[in-house]
This record gives structure tokens, C-alpha cells and sequence, in this order.
């Protein structure tokens, strides 16, 4: 396994927190997939890697305010699934979710990405969650390698 570097720090020494919604567990489990397979490729092992399981999208941001607060990862991953024609409340979902994913970014200073699918029907999610259209739990986890690579470059700047 290839451990890749930038800035000076190593892949592998970065701790990463995924949490991951039940709701939808279909094509989460898929997200979370793809997430550790991307973190693997790069070089973070697996026993950097902490998975948390919540209910659903709503709670996300709840346990990421708890585990950032801690100090005990680099970086967090959010994923998640909404679908909007299975759900009344789509709307307050995603928007609650998301709004707080970022408050819980702000006021702990570690970076939180976004790996929520919002989308019409299951087939959209599907074709997001390692289908036609990628996998938006591997970009999410990319993205809080190189958030947590700039942090700290900044830190230490
Ligand atoms: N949670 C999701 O993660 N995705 C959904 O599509 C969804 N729908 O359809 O309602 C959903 N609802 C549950 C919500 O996130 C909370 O877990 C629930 O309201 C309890 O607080």
C-alpha cells in the first residue's frame, strides 16, 4: 500500500471519523465502501479509520459536534442518503443536516465533509453511491484528507 505525503505529512498518521447514516442503509453501506476503499488507495490504514453508526441524516451533525469536539480525529466524513420522494420532510432533513454539519465545522476548528446524497428517487442515489456517477463517499473522504493536510499545513505555517 502506497502511503502518499503532502506538506510533509504522511497519509497514514491522518485519523479520519466516518459517520454514517442507517437510514437508507442500501446505499449508505455503499458510501461507507467507498470511503474506506478511497482512504486505503491513499494510504490512511484502516485503524486510523473510526466508523459511527446514527439513526439518520438529521443526527449526523449531532455525533460530528460530539467527535469533533474531542479532538481525537483530523478529520470527519458525513454520509448519508435523503430521498426526496420517499420523505415530506425532505427539505427540513437535508437543510438541518447540512447547516449543521457546518456549525459543528466551525466551532471546533476540524474539517467535516459532506458525502449526504440528496436526490429525487433511489435510482440518482444508486448511480451516486458507486455507480454511472461515481461515488460521493470516496470524494467526500478525499476531500477530508486534503482539508486535514491543509489545516494542519496552516498550523504549522
Ligand atoms: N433520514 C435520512 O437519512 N434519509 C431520509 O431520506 C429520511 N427520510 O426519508 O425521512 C430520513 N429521515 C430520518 C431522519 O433523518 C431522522 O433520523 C428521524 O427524523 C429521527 O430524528
Amino acid at each position: 500500500m502506497e502511503s502518499h505525503k503532502l506538506n510533509g505529512i504522511v497519509y497514514s498518521e491522518i485519523r479520519v471519523g466516518i459517520i454514517v447514516s442507517q437510514f437508507n442503509e442500501t446505499i449508505t453501506s455503499r458510501l461507507l465502501s467507498g470511503a474506506q476503499e478511497a482512504l486505503m488507495k491513499v494510504g490512511v490504514p484502516n485503524e486510523n479509520v473510526d466508523i459511527k453508526w446514527v439513526p439518520g441524516a438529521f443526527e449526523i451533525p449531532q455525533i460530528a459536534l460530539r467527535m469533533a469536539e474531542t479532538g481525537q480525529w483530523d478529520a470527519l466524513v458525513t454520509l448519508g442518503c435523503v430521498i426526496r420522494g420517499e420523505t415530506s420532510h425532505y427539505d427540513v432533513v437535508v437543510n438541518e443536516s447540512c447547516r449543521g454539519i457546518t456549525e459543528a465545522a466551525m466551532l471546533t476548528g476540524i474539517p467535516i465533509t459532506l458525502g449526504i446524497l440528496t436526490t429525487e428517487n433511489s435510482e440518482q442515489a444508486f448511480e451516486r453511491s458507486g455507480g454511472s456517477i461515481g461515488n460521493k463517499g470516496a470524494e467526500a473522504s478525499l476531500a477530508a484528507i486534503e482539508m486535514a493536510v491543509l489545516y494542519r499545513a496552516i498550523d504549522t505555517e
